[in-house]
């Protein structure tokens, strides 16, 4: 989803080439495959948007694949990277690196203060690996190695998977499916409490070619919309956009995670972005293109 929208945004820049890959061409955990990428391409810059990426349940469930894989490649990349003459890097984290009870809207002084949340610490543990090697590079060698930390993000070309899939995709598709059923409830995972912050994808990708523009960004920035609301909240708003009408309820035995995550954008403002696409109009757009994908066939849910 992140990589797509960054190639679309990429390709509305003249004298721009770009250089992608998919998962069945370059394996990015075989470090000779990725070495052998960087020898013949010869990127000038490089932004690293491939992960193993899922919801609570997903990071819940396989810490190990989630820890590991994430390691690997953002290991094999960042090395092969620089050993070719690579001088600028863009690895991008996630939020859930800051800490659990870290003050909102969290501040980027907020990493490695306190404990990590325990329902996705092994993605953010090995996403703050990731981060602090691009600080070392570019502290020790002197070559541009920055990374961004999207908030939860949306958008066209999300996975649906029922299980795995990130809240606002999972809803999207659950209430989908109860108003075609004729449903009269539908059941939201946790207590619906907790508090998320969601930034639509080409957003984002706006947001990493700013970045990329500047001479001197920050060794890592917060990327989110700036606004928070509830679990519950999220689901009446999609509810409404797909057109149920029937009832929300609450499964108390799913967890709920971090009790709130919301980013302090003030450094990414201060450095002249800002947030375009609004929750609403960014859902309408997704359930548009959730539409589209599902009656072509080809909805990701994996
Ligand atoms: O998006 P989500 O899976 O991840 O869940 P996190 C956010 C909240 O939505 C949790 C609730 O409180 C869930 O219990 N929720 C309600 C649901 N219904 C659903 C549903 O149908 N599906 C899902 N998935 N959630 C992830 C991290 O945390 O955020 C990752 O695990 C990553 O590492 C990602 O950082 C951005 O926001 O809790």
């Amino acid at each position: 989803m992140v990589g797509s929208a960054v190639c679309r945004r990429l390709s509305q820049i003249p004298g721009v080439r770009l250089i992608t890959r998919t998962r069945d061409e370059v394996d990015l955990e075989d470090e000779s495959a990725v070495r052998e990428l960087f020898r013949v391409e010869k990127p000038d810059a490089v932004i690293f948007a491939a992960a193993r990426v899922g919801g609570i349940e997903a990071n819940r469930r396989y810490p190990v694949e989630f820890m590991t894989e994430n390691l690997r490649a953002q290991l094999a990349t960042i090395q092969a990277a620089y050993e070719s003459g690579v001088g600028r890097f863009l690895f991008l984290g996630s939020t859930c690196i800051y800490p659990r009870m870290a003050p909102q809207p969290i501040r980027e002084e907020a990493l490695l203060s306190g404990p990590l949340e325990p329902t996705n610490e092994a993605y953010a543990l090995a996403k703050i690996c990731g981060l602090k090697l691009c600080q070392y590079y570019r502290q020790q060698y002197g070559v541009v190695f920055h990374s961004a930390m999207p908030t939860n993000l949306y958008g066209p070309g999300d996975n649906y998977h029922p299980e795995h899939s990130h809240v606002l995709p999972g809803l999207l598709r659950r209430i989908h499916e109860a108003k075609e059923s004729g449903a009269d409830h539908v059941t939201i995972w946790g207590s619906g409490t907790p508090r998320r912050e969601f930034l639509y994808v080409d957003d984002l990708a706006d947001a990493l070619v700013h970045l990329l523009e500047l001479d001197d960004p920050p060794d890592w920035v917060n990327v989110g919309s700036g606004v928070d609301l509830s679990i519950l909240e999220l689901a009446e708003l999609i509810a409404e956009i797909v057109g149920y009408r029937g009832a929300i309820r609450t499964d108390p035995s799913r967890p709920d995670g971090m009790p709130r995550k919301l980013t302090d954008i003030s450094l990414l403002r201060s450095l002249g972005w800002q947030p375009r696409i609004e929750l609403e109009e960014g859902i309408r757009r997704t359930y548009a293109d959730f539409q589209r994908s599902l009656q072509a066939g080809l909805l990701r849910s994996a």
